[in-house]
């Protein structure tokens, strides 16, 4: 059987710190889906469509990723796909906390599924969509932090 992975995030939208997560996941895993969790928790910029079609495009060069979606447990998700393994990035201290918080909590929800970390590129280690956002909202240059589609897909937004 082949060993699934998924790599769960909000995406809203993926950055080159999501990708390069997703790119060493495809490598070390037989399978992978990238999996935007519908978290009504956040207020999002893109849809979730928006996301899935924008992780399509810039994922389209390794075979073994697909993308979907899900509303509800991250682990229910897993559960249902086959995967043994949930991927997640760690980019600093300040990860900690939430990561331990949610990857106990999967745990405690089912032990079958163990979830593994992957730390950041350098690079990459103040990354997150929201900086992004907000640099891109007052028209800063993204260029080194997104694939140039995203980069489009954000002027697109704040142009309206
Ligand atoms: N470098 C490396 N990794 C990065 C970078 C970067 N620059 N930026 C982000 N990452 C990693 C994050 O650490 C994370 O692992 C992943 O990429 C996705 O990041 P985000 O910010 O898009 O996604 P999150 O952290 O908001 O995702 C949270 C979930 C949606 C996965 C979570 O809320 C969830 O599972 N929701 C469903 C309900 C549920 O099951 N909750 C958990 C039970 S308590």
């Amino acid at each position: 059987m082949k060993k699934i992975a998924v790599v769960p995030g909000s995406f809203d939208p993926i950055t080159n710190g999501h990708l390069d997560i997703i790119e060493r996941a495809s490598r070390v895993f037989p399978e992978v889906r990238v999996a935007v969790m519908n978290n009504s928790s956040k207020n999002s910029l893109f849809t979730v469509e928006e996301r899935m079609d924008l992780i399509r495009t810039v994922t389209n060069k390794f075979a073994n990723v697909q993308v979907e979606s899900s509303t509800g447990l991250l682990i229910d998700y897993a559960h249902n796909v086959g995967a043994s393994v949930i991927v997640r990035g760690l980019r600093a201290i300040s990860d900690f906390e939430y990561e331990m918080q949610i990857t106990s909590m999967n745990r405690m929800l089912d032990e079958s599924i163990e979830t593994f970390f992957v730390m950041t590129k350098n690079q990459y280690s103040f990354l997150s969509s929201s900086i992004v956002k907000e640099v891109a909202r007052y028209g800063g240059d993204i260029s080194a932090l997104v694939p140039a589609e995203v980069e489009k897909a954000l002027a697109n937004k704040y142009r309206k």
